[in-house]
């Protein structure tokens, strides 16, 4: 029944599908503005529907969107007692309609999701035709993603950060189970990805990780590498997205500064897979998308049954999908009254 995320870059037909709501029930959700703003330009959320928040801090009830009951409980807990509360009868009205359109809402996403390989322009903008065209051996975020779901084993944790190909891939990995997805959603700090992906595997010691982050959010955390190697800690394995550049922050500055960024580009001649053997680790390259899914099944193997770590690093062309928050920034402004020839040099003491 799941149809996955809602939110930045998540399941259209989750979105299609809950903005026909009546009733809302959030279960274990703090419904973060990262997981309820628009996406794709739907403004989906349903405004009209009566919505029943079930959170384990009270705090965070209602902090988002107005609800009409608020419970503070667990959300395994407060599930079962609802449930055992309803008839038996309980929502037999119409379920086959609404399992029949649950499907083929999801399949028609799916398709689309398959075939969609290329990031869009805001008009007046051409940064991502830019990008495929200068380097058109590399594969784009979304081609990576495709090779990534298939070569990832069902039962594996994995942990994402907070950047544009990271955030892209909020659409791909699906789960059989909860607790398998660990991501930056409140405050969104890059360089999340990596540490959390040791904390999951010392967790779980038995079952595979796959840690995710953009190559300038894993700068942030890179000096763990330098520790995760050592005797007796669990191995992981972990993505970095190499694009040269912080890209969330140029795809924001291409659309709000017209098609210009500044301050957004990374060293070329960094190579994480070699820093990665300088730590006694394992560490790879990969440009292609056979190279990318035998590295990753590789090092899980490698993981689960040699205890080693492996960094692969992935070599991606430009290409940067929905800016952040693009409801909530606009283009800059001339502020009244302020004339450039009024700024002046600083004069000495
Ligand atoms: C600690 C911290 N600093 C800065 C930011 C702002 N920020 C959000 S995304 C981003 C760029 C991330 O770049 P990268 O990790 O290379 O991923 P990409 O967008 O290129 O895929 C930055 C700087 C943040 N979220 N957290
Ligand atoms: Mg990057």
């Amino acid at each position: 029944m799941s149809v996955g995320l809602l939110g930045y870059n998540g399941s259209k037909a989750a979105m299609e599908l809950i903005s026909k709501a009546d009733v809302v029930l959030a279960l274990g959700t703090r419904l973060n503005p990262f997981s309820t703003l628009p996406g794709y330009g739907i403004d989906y959320w349903p405004k009209a529907a009566r919505l029943i928040q079930v959170d384990i801090n009270g705090d965070r009830i209602g902090l988002t969107k107005k609800v009409a009951v608020g419970i503070a409980g667990d959300a395994k807990t407060v599930a079962e007692q609802i449930l055992a509360k309803l008839p038996e009868h309980a929502g037999q009205k119409n379920r086959g309609d609404r399992q029949n359109l649950i499907h083929t809402t999801r399949s028609a996403w799916l398709q689309q999701l398959s075939s969609m390989d290329h990031e869009d322009d805001d008009p007046g903008t051409s940064w991502n035709e830019r990008a495929r065209n200068r380097e058109p051996e590399k594969m784009s975020p979304r081609i990576a993603w495709r090779a990534i779901q298939s070569s990832l084993p069902k039962d594996a944790v994995i942990s994402s950060d907070i950047g544009n190909n990271c955030a892209i891939g909020n659409a791909y990995p699906t789960f059989e189970v909860g607790r398998k997805y660990l991501a930056p959603g409140l405050f969104g700090p890059c360089g999340y990805g990596f540490p959390a992906i040791i904390g999951a595997k010392i967790g779980n010691p038995g079952t595979p990780v796959v840690g995710f982050a953009g190559d300038g959010a894993f700068g942030i955390s890179m000096n763990e590498m330098t520790a995760c190697g050592r005797q007796h800690w669990p191995a992981i394995t972990m993505v970095i997205f190499r694009n040269y550049q912080w890209g969330a922050e140029k795809r924001n500055t291409t659309l709000w500064f017209d098609d210009n960024f500044v301050g957004t580009e990374l060293d070329l001649d960094v190579n994480y897979a070699r820093i990665a053997e300088a730590c006694g680790v394992k560490g790879v390259q990969v440009r292609s998308t056979s190279d990318l899914r035998e590295a990753l099944a590789e090092a899980i193997d490698a993981q689960m049954t040699r205890n080693e770590t492996t960094f692969i690093e992935v070599l991606l062309n430009q290409e940067l999908g929905e800016p952040f928050r693009r409801d909530a920034m606009k283009k800059p402004v001339v502020v009244a009254g302020i004339d450039p020839a009024d700024m002046c040099p600083q004069q000495p003491a």
